[in-house]
């Protein structure tokens, strides 16, 4: 019977949905609370609205449900960042203090940050980018999350709070529509080759970026969280990834599955965004430390994402 309570933020997101579940198997229905901005009716087990800006509606939450640890997802990805980016650092930023606040004030002992592969900016190794590379992202998001980083590893140290964080690459899942990231294409592109639809890529067909099927993601962060706080040498954030391929590799990878599926391209401002990122990632820290190892590869990821909207699509017409 554990003993820990656990609260996730955000958990109507792409990530937090999936999170969310494999957090429920681990500990329990009854030991994970899910919260977001707007109800989900079609959720699960405990859910409750949470402004993460309302430090005292975050406090109350906590004490209610005797939170020992905190699952912090909520925040706006890179592009949608873009159109706001004052109200995308106030979001990003307010919801973090205020996790780290009423942590290190109550009894939670960890807490989750989710950084990206956005830390990283022009003028760095842009292939096997090291772990200790330069941060100079180019969006706000990224700025977001570097700031973060830096927040996460001070809390470590001034108040030894368990903070652990990973730099996600794009999130590929079949659980849910594209939600404003540059790497979202990598989303939309399954659900129109299951749908019989032609898809325009907003990317350039040789954009390479890193990536990671949403199982695999999901398993690295309740490994980092079950590690040994011993073993935890990264206290800002730990590369982390899966796979890197291109918009034309993952459609080649589909047409082996969908012959006909057509694919064409028309970058937009997303290419900016996408040409400051890295291609590539070297995870070797995490290996280390707490054994890191991805399971999916693109033709593997591509077969479960194929075979599982065709599920859904099926089921919505029926
Ligand atoms: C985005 O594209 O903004 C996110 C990310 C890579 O952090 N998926």
């Amino acid at each position: 019977m554990t003993t820990e309570n656990i609260l996730i933020t955000g958990a109507s997101g792409q990530l937090g949905a999936v999170l969310t579940k494999a957090l429920q198997e681990k500990f329990g229905v009854d030991h994970v609370v899910a919260s977001d901005l707007r109800s989900n009716k079609d959720y699960e087990g405990i859910f409750e609205i949470l402004d993460v800006k309302d430090i005292e509606a975050l406090k109350a939450m906590v004490a209610k449900y005797k939170i020992t640890q905190i699952y912090h997802l909520a925040a706006i990805l890179s592009a949608k960042g873009e159109e706001f980016p004052l109200m995308t650092w106030d979001i990003n930023m307010s919801t973090f203090f205020n996790v780290l606040e009423v942590s290190r004030l109550s009894n939670v002992k960890k807490v989750f940050f989710p950084s990206s592969i956005a830390v990283f900016g022009n003028n760095i190794e842009r292939v096997n980018t090291p772990q200790d590379s330069n941060l100079s992202p180019s969006t706000v998001y990224g700025i977001s999350k570097v700031a973060g980083e830096n927040w996460a590893n001070y809390y470590y140290k001034k108040y030894n709070l368990d903070v652990r964080s990973l730099r996600y690459p794009g999130v590929i899942g079949y659980q849910s529509l594209p939600g404003g990231g540059t790497t979202d294409y990598a989303v939309d592109i399954y659900h129109k080759a299951v749908k019989q639809e032609p898809f325009e890529c907003f990317l350039k067909a040789s954009t390479t970026l890193p990536m990671i099927y949403i199982e695999d993601a999901v398993r690295a962060t309740l490994e980092l969280m079950d590690a040994p706080a011993e073993n935890i040498s990264v206290r800002t954030s730990y590369n982390l990834s899966g796979m890197s391929f291109s918009p034309e590799e993952v459609a080649a990878s589909i047409k082996k599955i969908y012959p006909k599926f057509e694919v064409s391209y028309s970058p937009d401002f997303r290419q900016d965004i996408a040409d400051s990122w890295p291609m590539s990632i070297d995870d070797a820290q995490a290996k280390e430390d707490w054994g890191w190892k991805p399971q999916y590869d693109l033709d593997a990821m591509s077969k479960v994402m194929i075979d599982n909207l065709k599920a859904y699509y099926n089921s919505v017409i029926a």
